[in-house]
């Protein structure tokens, strides 16, 4: 039997809610695929969730608890890493969040704070986990992060988030140029609307699908799966020439003028 794709790779996966999370469907490809895994997950709350779901990969997998607000958790899970794993070959970011007030009014009204905590949350940690992790990728590496079509077009109600998913995509250029030296790419998948925690608490999610199987050129919105193996192809070798870009996994939807 062929090889499989990321035999011998190793790697943490950041954003595993529950079990509808993108992050937990890249995980599971990733480890059918053959890569062993590490978990960063946001908190003791979601613990026994994350525990739950990781028993049923085939090896065990470390689990480390990480806000990524606090610089002292990242650093944190580095020495983890580096104790656990000696080396990792990529790092998957699944983690963005904004306050629920700014999702639901105008963008106008966008408060100060509520502006940095996007920021914080869904860019700037792409950043601080990625200097976490460089060191450890000693043989080169990916880093992959999920952003969405808000980020360049406005999307009704997305507001905050679209703001800071720009700002996630400015970064994935930025550091795919001070990280290529190392032979290590960083890459953003940009993906259709998913039934997922981070959308559903949304009014009018439910409109943004159909609207999505309506227009898309491929007449349908995006399974999960597809996300993940996406992420599979950027993590391993077949993408080895690819870094600094956003791979739309929509069905076609960002290709439309209307
Ligand atoms: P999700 O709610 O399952 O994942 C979001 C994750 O962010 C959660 O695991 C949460 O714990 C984590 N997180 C939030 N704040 C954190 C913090 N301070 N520290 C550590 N972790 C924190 O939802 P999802 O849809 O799987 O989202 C994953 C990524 O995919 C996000 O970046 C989202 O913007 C992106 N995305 C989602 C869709 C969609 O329609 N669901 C589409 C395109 C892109
Ligand atoms: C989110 C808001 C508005 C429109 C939206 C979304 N569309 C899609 C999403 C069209 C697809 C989901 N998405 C791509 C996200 O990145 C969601 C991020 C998010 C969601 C929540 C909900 C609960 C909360 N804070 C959040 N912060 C970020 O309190």
């Amino acid at each position: 039997m062929a090889e499989k794709l990321l035999e011998g790779k190793k790697g943490i996966v950041f954003g595993v809610a529950n079990r509808r999370s993108i992050a937990w469907a890249i995980a599971s490809r990733l480890s059918e695929a053959g890569a062993r895994l590490a978990f960063a997950y946001q908190g003791e709350r979601l613990r026994d969730r994350v525990e739950e779901l990781v028993a049923t990969l085939p090896e065990p997998s470390p689990l480390y608890s990480c806000d990524v607000t606090r610089d002292e958790e990242i650093q944190a899970v580095g020495a983890a890493l580096a104790r656990d794993f000696t080396s990792i070959d990529f790092l998957i970011h699944c983690i963005a969040f904004a306050d629920k007030a700014d999702l639901e009014r105008d963008f106008i009204e966008t408060s100060r704070s509520g502006y940095l905590l996007a920021q914080e949350i869904s860019s700037f940690s792409l950043t601080a986990c990625s200097r976490m992790a460089a060191p450890l990728m000693r043989s080169g590496g990916s880093i992959i992060t999920l952003s969405y079509l808000g980020s360049v077009r406005a999307v009704p109600r997305y507001n905050v988030m679209g703001v800071a998913k720009a700002a996630l995509e400015s970064s994935v250029r930025y550091l795919a140029v001070d990280l290529g030296k190392g032979a290590i790419r960083v890459n953003a998948i940009s993906a259709g609307p998913i039934n997922t925690l981070a959308a559903r608490g949304i009014s009018g999610f439910a409109d943004i699908l159909r609207i999505v199987e309506e227009k898309a050129p491929l007449g349908r919105n995006v399974e999960v799966e597809e996300v993940a193996a996406a992420a599979l192809f950027l993590a391993s070798p077949l993408s080895s020439a690819i870094t600094g870009q956003v791979l739309y996994v929509d069905c076609g939807f960002n290709i439309l003028g209307l």
